[in-house]
Parts: structure tokens; sequence; C-alpha cells
């Protein structure tokens, strides 16, 4: 059984990511750490320790107090949360990275996990389809910073043997934990306002097309991008990894299936420079072909289980 430390375990993904790993491998083996306890019934769920991504002696020492084969680095500042503080998002997305392989080029760690996003891309990078090897210019400091960790990731591999295995995110929707800065955060939020309110001001126009997936599909994406075989993982700057792609206006469709009185009204802010900066769809067939990967929701049965659970917190609230 690995030992498994996650950094960032209290954002977006690393929530659902600590409690998936917990279910796998067993509480004990997965340490969940972030910068501040900001959940106190998560922080009490199993190992939990305050890491601070930027500070190497921090991650070094708890990788020496459990004994940690495997870290996954999930601490970042997303897209639109960066671009308001592009100095402290490049500072954070690159140096925790650093320090992550550096303590696997020291032997200290065995594999490492660290995410890249579909913000690798640029305007200039073909939209749909977007190949897994393509165009990459991109415009924002989150995706700058995400490009150049691919480098690094992989170079880290050519020449230092690290195992190091990413994936490149589309915007995730999940009903249990709130999005965490980014340009696709909307797609979350539609839900909750739906219920709420019966309408939503959306801050993308009405036909912003974006691969989005849904968190189920995610973490088992993560998962099993990790538990592959070393030899299968053949791309070691990152995936490209899809599920569906959406717009406002078919997300808001789907929701009227089964609320048929919500409505959207649109008020496009600077988040629609970024959204129109990236690609419309995905090809992934080099994770599907390498390491099997297979998604399984789409938008109506990702839409009817966010509803179905969305409803169930609400009426236990
Ligand atoms: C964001 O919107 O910044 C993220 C991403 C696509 O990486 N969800």
């Amino acid at each position: 059984m690995p030992k498994i430390l996650i950094i960032g375990a209290c954002g977006q993904i690393g929530t659902e990511l600590t409690k998936q790993l917990r279910a796998e491998y067993g509480t004990d083996n997965v340490i969940a750490s972030d910068v501040r306890k900001t959940d106190p019934e998560f922080v009490a769920s199993g190992p939990f320790e305050v890491v601070n991504a930027l500070d190497f002696n921090q991650i070094e020492h708890t990788i020496e107090k459990y004994g940690v084969d495997e870290v996954y680095l999930m601490a970042a500042l997303l897209s639109a949360t960066a671009e308001k503080n592009p100095a402290f998002a490049w500072d954070l997305n690159m140096n925790s990275l650093f320090h992550v392989l550096n303590l696997a080029k020291a032997g200290k760690i065995k594999k490492i996990f660290w995410p890249s996003s579909i913000a690798v891309f640029g305007p200039t990078t073909p939209k749909q389809n977007t190949p897994q090897y393509t165009v990459m210019e991109p415009s924002t400091v989150y995706g700058i910073s995400k490009q150049s960790g691919e480098r690094w990731c992989e170079y880290y591999h050519n020449i230092y043997g690290v195992d190091v295995r990413s994936i490149r995110y589309p915007g995730l929707i999940s009903w249990s934990t709130p999005p965490g800065g980014g340009t696709t955060d909307y797609a979350v939020d539609i839900y909750h306002k739906a219920l709420e309110n019966g309408e939503y001001t959306c801050f993308l126009s009405e036909e912003t097309r974006l691969p989005m997936m849904y968190m189920d599909d995610a973490i088992r994406a993560t998962i099993e991008i990790m538990k592959a075989p070393a030899e299968n993982i053949k791309i070691r700057s990152s995936y490209n990894l899809a599920a569906m792609d959406f717009t406002p206006k078919e997300i808001t469709e789907a929701i009227q299936q089964e609320l048929p009185e919500f409505t959207i009204s649109y008020e496009p802010d600077f988040r629609q420079k970024i959204a129109d900066s990236w690609p419309q769809s995905i090809d992934d067939t080099c994770a599907r072909t390498d390491w099997g990967w297979k998604h399984e929701f789409d938008l109506a049965t990702m839409t009817t289980d966010m509803l179905v659970h969305l409803r169930e917190l609400k009426h236990n609230d």
C-alpha cells in the first residue's frame, strides 16, 4: 500500500480526491495537507498536516514523518484568480512543482501527480477537437504556468527519471465542493442558483463552448493514471482528457428538463476573454489508447446527478 500525501487537499479537487484515495488505500495511508485548516470536519476525518506548498522544508518534513511514496500536488491559483495576482500565481504554481520534482529527483518520493489544464492552449490553438500535440500559446498567467510546468515535468522525467504523471483537466463540476476561482466555475454555480432562486446571471455569453467533466470522472481519471503501469504513460508532459463540452445555453436547457421555470441572463465579464482563448472541445485519443481512459458522465446524466445530490443537501440543511 503506498503512503500518499495530498498537497492542497482542501480545494475543489483535493477534497474529493482525499475521500476516494482513503476509500481505496485506507484512511491512515492518505495524508491530507493544506496551507490552513479550513473545514474542521474534513481535518478531523483522517491524518492532516498544515503544509504551505511554497515551503520546501515543510513538504520534506511531512514526507519523512509519514514515509510518503506518492504526492498529489493540487495547490494552485486557477485562471480567474491568477489574473488578479499574476506574480503570486507564478510563484505558487511553479515553485510548489519544483519542490515536489526536486524531492522525487533526490529519491525521497517515488511518484507525483500534477494537474495541468486546457488553459495550456491559447487563441492560436485549433479550437475544435484540440489535438494532444498542437500550437500552444497560452494568454493567461495560469496557462503560462501550466505550460511551463508541463515542460519541466517532461524534463525531470527524461533527465532524472522522475515518475511524474499529469492530466489537462477541463472545467470540473461537482455538487459537494465549491469551485476555486476558475473561468469554468459558472457551470457549478448555475445548478446551485437554479435550485435556490430559479434564475442565474452568467459571466460568460450564451454561446461560449468549453470542455467540461463531472468530478466523479475526473477523480477516477486521476487515480487511474497513477495506477497505470509506468510503461503505459508515454506522455510525461500532460494528457488531454475529455468527457463533454457545452455552452451556457445548453446547460440551461439540460437544467430546464427538470426545472422548466429556470431562467438565465448573461453579463459577460473579464472571464469571457479567457474562455474565448481556450479550446471548445478536446481530442483525448492518447489517454484512451495509452492507459484506457473512458468517461462515464455526459451533460444529461451529470445534470440529473447534480440535482439529486444538491436537493438532498438542501433538504438536510
Ligand atoms: C479554470 O477555469 O481555471 C479551471 C481550468 C479549466 O483549469 N477550471
